[in-house]
């Protein structure tokens, strides 16, 4: 029998589905990565608790729909370049769980055999170019990235990721500047979630959008996304992607979000106003996305298929990560500048 509550939700899905412009592969494609991300940060968390992840790491749980968002909109041979706070990104680009957390295990079976631990993830096969540490420095690099496109006439996108704080840092604005001038085709995109390590953006910064009200200063209009919609992303995403490869040149987009851990592993976050992370998690991206593929249609055992097929997932990649080796100790001496001698200086 159809109740009164069943036969609105019928017509209410069915109503979305008309004036759907992102259509169920997509959808399910979102819920999917965002649902991942989730569970393999989440899993690194309890590895680095159990002292299985060594070194610092910075999880992005609470960030999901913008690596969601762009990830699902970014074609293969599209670069992306990110920060030290990349798991999300990389796992985004396809790079699977097993070497992102093998990685931050420091076994042999992670994506630079260990060596490079949780803020060095790079996978040039899928167009990853690198996590970096040092604040604003991959802004121009992408700027390279971009150019290189352009100059070969390749219609590949560049995308780049930074946190608000990478905003007051000069090479963000050379890299606007440049990228401007050049037209080029490189989308940056700022993860405003509130703070930098410790310091809310907005008691350091002379306006209240950190990237968004500079924009203007580079010609380009001012974007802000909700980044806690995967929806909003990908809309913003494609926009700015079909841009770039128009040859109109970059896009810089804001993306609200928070972060629900500390900045890093050994941060426990209690600078934050009580109250404020309580009041994000009720707009937690995983949840309302949960309940937009419902609203759409998508019944509730094809939204349990994808979560546990994820925590199979992440249960697998662990068990790999923790019978694999660690990383081999020659290793260490392979790909660096000092041999012993001075050769690498003539
Ligand atoms: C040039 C430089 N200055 C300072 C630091 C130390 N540092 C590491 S993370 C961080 C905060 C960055 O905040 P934000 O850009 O908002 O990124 P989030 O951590 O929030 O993702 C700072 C200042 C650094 N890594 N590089
Ligand atoms: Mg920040």
């Amino acid at each position: 029998m159809v109740n009164a509550r069943t036969k609105r939700s019928a017509k209410s899905a069915s109503a979305a589905a008309r004036n759907d412009d992102i259509g169920e592969d997509v959808r399910l494609a979102l819920y999917r990565s965002q649902v991942e991300i989730r569970d393999c940060e989440q899993r690194a968390y309890d590895l680095f608790l159990q002292n299985l992840v060594k070194g610092t790491s910075h999880l992005a749980l609470g960030q999901e729909a913008i690596a969601a968002g762009f990830g699902v909109a970014m074609k293969p041979g599209d670069k992306s370049f990110c920060t030290y706070r990349g798991h999300h990104h990389t796992l985004a680009r396809g790079v699977s769980m097993e070497k992102v957390l093998g990685e931050l295990m420091q076994r042999d079976n992670g994506l630079m055999r260990g060596k490079g631990g949780s803020m060095h993830l790079a996978s040039s096969e899928h167009g990853v170019l690198g996590s970096y540490a040092i604040i604003g420095a991959h802004l121009p690099l992408a700027c390279g990235s971009a150019l290189r496109a352009q100059y070969m006439g390749d219609d590949d996108v560049t995308v780049c990721f930074f946190g608000d704080g990478t905003t007051n840092i000069g090479a963000f604005h050379e890299a606007l500047n440049f990228a401007a001038v050049y037209k080029l085709p490189v989308v940056f995109v700022c993860e405003n979630n509130l703070y930098m390590e410790y310091t809310p953006i907005g008691e350091v910064t002379a306006v209240e959008h950190p990237a968004a009200d500079r924009a203007g200063a580079y010609g380009l209009p001012s974007i802000i996304v909700d980044g806690n919609d995967a929806d909003a992303v990908y809309r913003a995403a494609q926009e700015a992607f079909a841009k770039a490869r128009a040859g109109d040149g970059p896009s810089l987009i804001e993306c609200k979000t928070y972060r629900h851990s500390g900045h890093s592993r050994a941060d426990p976050g209690k600078y934050r106003p009580e109250g404020e992370l309580e009041k994000w998690k009720e707009r937690d991206p995983l949840k309302i996305y949960r309940q937009r593929l419902a609203e759409f249609g998508v019944s509730e055992d094809q939204i349990k298929a994808i979560e546990e097929a994820s925590k199979t997932k992440v249960d697998e990649a662990t068990e790999a990560c923790k019978a694999a080796p660690p990383t081999p100790e020659d290793l260490l001496f392979t790909d660096v500048y000092a041999d012993g001698k001075w050769s690498w200086r003539n």
